[in-house]
């Protein structure tokens, strides 16, 4: 067989029914996937594990200079994570080998801020080694995180860091056998302790990486690894898709333009008129924060929240990259694990039986891109339907309907988790729609719109139980019943603000919700609190909302508890804009 054969026969397996409206030539359309870019694609859901020196302060980025004495896993093992990956349906693993603090889980040979100087198995413990072994025992795939950003190291900004850089790369790449992806995180804060220079260093994120000699390297040792990239000016094989909240556009073309900027629709919906093929990977934690803290253990995902992700990454032409946390013990935490379980058992459930395999399958020869009617003997509950494109010979489609036969009349199907109104567009890889139950005689799918003939691989009909062994969001509601106003006119735009607490009382903290939403400006990424004692403004505590910006959840800090009657949250910093700016503000008190 060649290889072409080989991938078509991998792609009819995946989508066991297999049925279409093919052109007769099967010429390639636009840009096509590269067979690794297929191979990736058809994982469907891998995980993220975070672990680091974070881990064990409460952080979710290090500055750089945290002792490497904390790091002491009492129970840390990687059988247990890779079990439990596998469990949640999870075909491969990305390992964060070195976070933005710089602090390495493998004893690199070029720097000692690493596991070498733990207590963990007294410096000779190698946790990238214990993954990448438990990865092969078990047969899922292992990938890495590796940091550009370095706030630890005293050459960062300078061209000693990047060879430093890729002297790291290389040992990832050449010690721990295949690697599926290498993930290189875009995020750059500037502040760090730089080697104890504690300072802002600025680097142009699309050039100072050289990331030319660094992708050609990659391929050299790794043939087959996919480079995911974020803020390059090369593309990589995978794309970000512009948010951490577990959701790609419904639109969503596998292509981007190979060269510019990437500008934020692009990453959330792809380009429609892209020369390079670079599908989306729809990156999320299973709680609202990447590293574990013990304060958002009530936080941990809902099985719908889960399946509401799955529905708008895999469901929508896009991988899940769905991160674990690791706790200090050095274990994916119980309920996390049940809930990942319960995710893939769901998964499994609403998609077990295919309904359309008992419909009488209609093809209109005369359609002008593609028609399918489904006919059923019986009146049929459906409430999902998924359809696939093989994406071999490119993206084709551009819109489609659905419509149900009800009663004797067709009805228009609509996407019930649709953002925008512009009805069902792209399919790719896979697309699934999802609807509130209807039973129906007859489905008709039309491609009313697309590049060329469709190649419709795949549709199917489902009737997806209900949720009704949910386990809900226990989300606490905050909400400032306090007295919050902003200082400040119309000259001096604001960036204090002040709580009243009308009375003295003890505060222990607060918690602050950034403003929501795309392009949110005023979010507080630096701050400094203070408490009014006898008639002074007093500081109690200044520090860094890490990643709030592409990750904008609720920030708790706690202090030393003050009896006081005012507050104060200064801006010390803001993503952009003048003003800071908050969507909520929660004091903890006594
Ligand atoms: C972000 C980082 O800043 C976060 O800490 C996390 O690693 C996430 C996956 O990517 O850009």
């Amino acid at each position: 067989m060649n290889k072409p054969l080989v991938l078509f026969a991998l792609s009819a397996l995946l989508c066991q029914s297999f049925h279409s409206c093919k052109s007769e030539e099967h010429e390639k359309v636009g840009p096509t996937p590269t067979a690794d870019q297929i191979n990736l694609q058809d994982m469907e859901m891998y995980a993220f594990l975070h672990y680091s020196l974070n881990t064990y302060t409460g952080q979710e980025w290090g500055y750089g200079n945290e002792d490497p004495q904390l790091f002491n896993p009492s129970h840390l093992d990687a059988r247990q994570w890779v079990r439990t990956c596998k469990a949640a349906g999870m075909k491969g693993i990305i390992f964060t080998a070195k976070h933005h603090c710089g602090f390495c889980m493998w004893p690199s040979d070029y720097t000692d801020y690493s596991v070498k100087s733990s207590p963990w198995k007294e410096g000779k413990g190698d946790v990238v080694r214990e993954l990448a072994d438990a990865c092969r025992d078990y047969g899922l795939k292992f990938a890495v995180y590796l940091s550009p950003w370095d706030r630890n190291h005293p050459e960062y900004g300078r061209d000693e860091y990047v060879t430093y850089f890729r002297n790291q790369l290389r040992e990832l790449l050449t010690d721990y056998g295949d690697v599926f992806e290498v993930w290189f995180d875009g995020a750059n804060g500037g502040n760090g302790w730089y080697g104890g220079a504690n300072e802002t260093r600025t680097i142009d994120r699309l050039t100072y990486y050289k990331w030319g000699d660094t992708y050609k390297m990659i391929r050299e040792l790794q043939p087959h690894c996919i480079i995911w990239n974020d803020g390059a000016d090369l593309r990589g094989d995978l794309r970000w898709v512009g948010t951490e909240a577990g959701n790609i556009g419904e639109t969503n073309w596998s292509l981007l333009h190979s060269t510019g900027e990437v500008p934020w629709t692009h990453l959330h919906y792809g380009a429609e008129d892209g020369d390079v093929w670079v599908p989306g990977e729809t990156n999320t934690s299973i709680r609202p924060g990447w590293f574990y803290h013990e304060s958002e253990d009530s936080h941990v995902k809902s099985l719908s929240k889960l399946m509401d992700t799955y529905y708008k990454s895999v469901g929508r032409n896009s991988t899940l990259l769905l991160n674990f946390p690791i706790t200090p013990d050095g274990l994916i935490h119980p309920i996390d694990s049940a809930r990942g379980v319960a995710f893939k058992k769901m998964i499994d459930e609403v998609f077990a039986y295919n309904l359309a395999e008992k419909a009488r399958r209609n093809i209109a020869k005369d359609a002008e891109y593609c028609e399918i009617t489904l006919s059923f003997r019986q009146p049929t509950e459906c409430n999902r339907f998924m359809v696939c494109e093989d994406i071999r010979y490119g993206q084709r489609v551009r819109k489609f309907s659905l419509e149900a036969l009800v009663d004797g009349e067709w009805v228009a199907l609509k996407d019930e988790l649709a953002e925008n109104g512009d009805g069902l567009t792209t399919i790719g890889r896979k697309r699934i729609i999802c609807f509130p139950t209807v039973t129906v005689t007859k489905i008709r799918f039309t491609v009313t719109d697309s590049k060329a003939k469709p190649i419709i691989t795949f549709s199917g009909l489902y009737d997806a139980p209900p949720l009704t062994a949910d386990i809900p969001d226990s989300g606490e509601k905050y909400s400032s019943r306090l007295n919050v106003f902003m200082v400040g006119s119309n000259d001096t735009p604001s960036r204090s603000i002040m709580i009243d607490l009308e009375g003295t009382r003890k505060v222990k903290g607060f918690r602050y919700l950034p403003p929501q939403g795309q392009g949110a400006k005023g979010i507080i990424t630096r701050y400094s609190f203070w408490a009014m004692t006898d008639g002074e403004w007093k500081r109690l505590d200044e520090g860094e909302f890490s990643n709030i910006v592409n990750n904008p959840i609720w920030q708790s800090v706690s202090i030393e508890p003050v009896r006081t009657t005012m507050l104060r949250i200064d801006a010390e910093s803001l993503n952009s804009g003048e003003r800071a700016v908050y969507e909520d503000i929660d004091i903890i008190t006594e």
